[in-house]
């Protein structure tokens, strides 16, 4: 009970010693992921995890509450005044479980839902067939347009208007436009449904006013709190008040049970932080950083999706360099030169989602390192140069060297001591 976790489990230190090694010298591009702070990993360490407390502030089914009820009812005004939205449920334990809980609150089972294609950006939980939402729910699917790969809401108010959808969902995980959320009010008006802002990617940069705002347009929003936002892993739904009520029934006791305190402390935290003026400058040197990165790619060969970025993210169609190269391939030969990006389908892929023509590209976690517009024309050269000499390992060997020191030159946590505790 009372041995260090290096004492008493070496084990399961060492992995976690290994993988913050491999955190701090390898250049992570991985558009969803991000580097939590040590508070907030302090935070979540802390030993608020060790009650349970369903239920919501001043209702809960257990007692000894009163911490849990200050932690979460912090959380909840924080996310609140951060977002300006009328109620705030911060228990989802993921993004997954919180677009079920909106489902759960607003739709009955083979209620029709609209929304954007996995293979064209969507997410996994807006319908894939293998999915509960796929199999719970009627599923029809807009698309991005084959000559702008852009979503054409034209499109997308005919399938309204077609299928009739009691849900239409608007938001992606990969997807480099902005996307303005009043033309979706109007066709969600047009069907009388309901309009969910998905905004998991990009909630950081609406935080940091560098994306449109969901919330005074969409009747729900649901963001996970670990990507743009850079806060521990979870999510939390925005809503309108008049539906308060359903969601958080939704949540619990519809779909959880007992809240993680300790994620929902984290949260708390990540709010905070997100609420300083330094997140907005962040937000604004992500989409900087993204651009200058996605030109330097483009000026070195490769074809982006929709030719560039608006956001944090960008897709490279692999076809513009070699018809035999699959995202797979190229994830790989990076990945052992240090860079760790995703394979990702393009729109229209005629590979499937395990081998795909395409990677994805984001620059969230260089960015919280601390690194500008010259890294990013650096890192998008290494890419390059990866890729154009693929058939040769003494390159990606080389170019693994210099990764590392660019790692070394912006480090993320400063030692062992401030993240794990020995
Ligand atoms: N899995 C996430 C992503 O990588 O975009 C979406 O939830």
């Amino acid at each position: 009970m009372k041995q260090s976790l290096k004492n008493f489990d070496p084990e399961v230190f060492e992995i976690a010693v290994g993988d913050l090694a491999r955190q701090q010298s390898c250049l992570t591009l991985i558009p969803s992921e991000n580097y939590a702070s040590r508070a907030v990993m302090q935070a979540q360490s802390t030993v608020l995890a060790n009650k349970y407390a369903e239920g919501y502030p001043e209702t809960r089914y257990y007692n000894g509450c009163h911490y849990s009820d200050q932690i979460e009812q912090l959380a909840i005004d924080r996310a609140k005044e951060l977002f300006g939205a009328d109620h705030v449920n911060v228990q989802p334990h993921s993004g997954s479980q919180a677009n079920i809980a909106v489902f759960h609150a607003l739709l009955s089972p083979g209620d029709t839902i609209l929304s954007m294609k996995l293979d064209h950006g969507g997410h996994l939980s807006h319908g894939l067939p293998q999915n509960f939402s796929g199999k719970y729910y009627n599923i029809v699917h807009y698309g991005l347009d084959p000559e702008t790969e852009r979503i054409n809401l034209e499109t997308v108010a005919d399938l309204a208007d077609q299928h009739r959808p009691r849900l239409i969902i608007v938001g992606a995980s990969a997807y480099p436009c902005q996307i303005g959320f009043a033309e979706w009010r109007k066709i969600a008006d047009s069907v009388d449904a309901y309009l969910l802002g998905d905004v998991a990617h990009v909630a950081g940069l609406i935080v940091g006013k560098v994306h449109p705002d969901p919330v005074p347009y969409c009747d729900v929003v649901t963001t996970t709190t670990h990507k743009t936002l850079r806060g521990p892993r979870g999510a939390i739904i925005l809503c309108r008040q008049e539906l308060a009520d359903s969601i958080d029934k939704s949540v619990f006791p519809g779909l959880q049970g007992g809240p993680f305190m300790h994620a929902i402390a984290a949260r708390a935290v990540a709010f905070k932080e997100a609420a300083q003026p330094e997140f907005t400058s962040y937000q604004e040197q992500i989409i900087s950083n993204a651009r200058v990165m996605a030109n330097r790619l483009m000026e070195n060969g490769f074809r982006l999706v929709t030719g560039g970025t608006e956001n944090h993210l960008m897709l490279i169609d692999l076809t513009s360099i070699s018809a035999k190269l699959s995202g797979r391939q190229a994830a790989n030969y990076l990945e052992e030169a240090g860079i760790i990006v995703n394979k990702n389908t393009i729109p229209f892929d005629t590979r499937s989602p395990n081998t795909t023509s395409g990677i994805r590209i984001g620059t969230p976690m260089v960015t919280t390192r601390g690194m500008k517009e010259d890294q990013m024309t650096q890192v998008a050269n290494l890419i390059t140069e990866v890729i154009q000499n693929r058939r040769q390992a003494s390159t990606r060997q080389k170019i693994k060297t210099r990764v590392e020191e660019l790692c070394q030159a912006f480090p993320i946590y400063e030692g062992i001591d401030q993240v794990l505790w020995s």
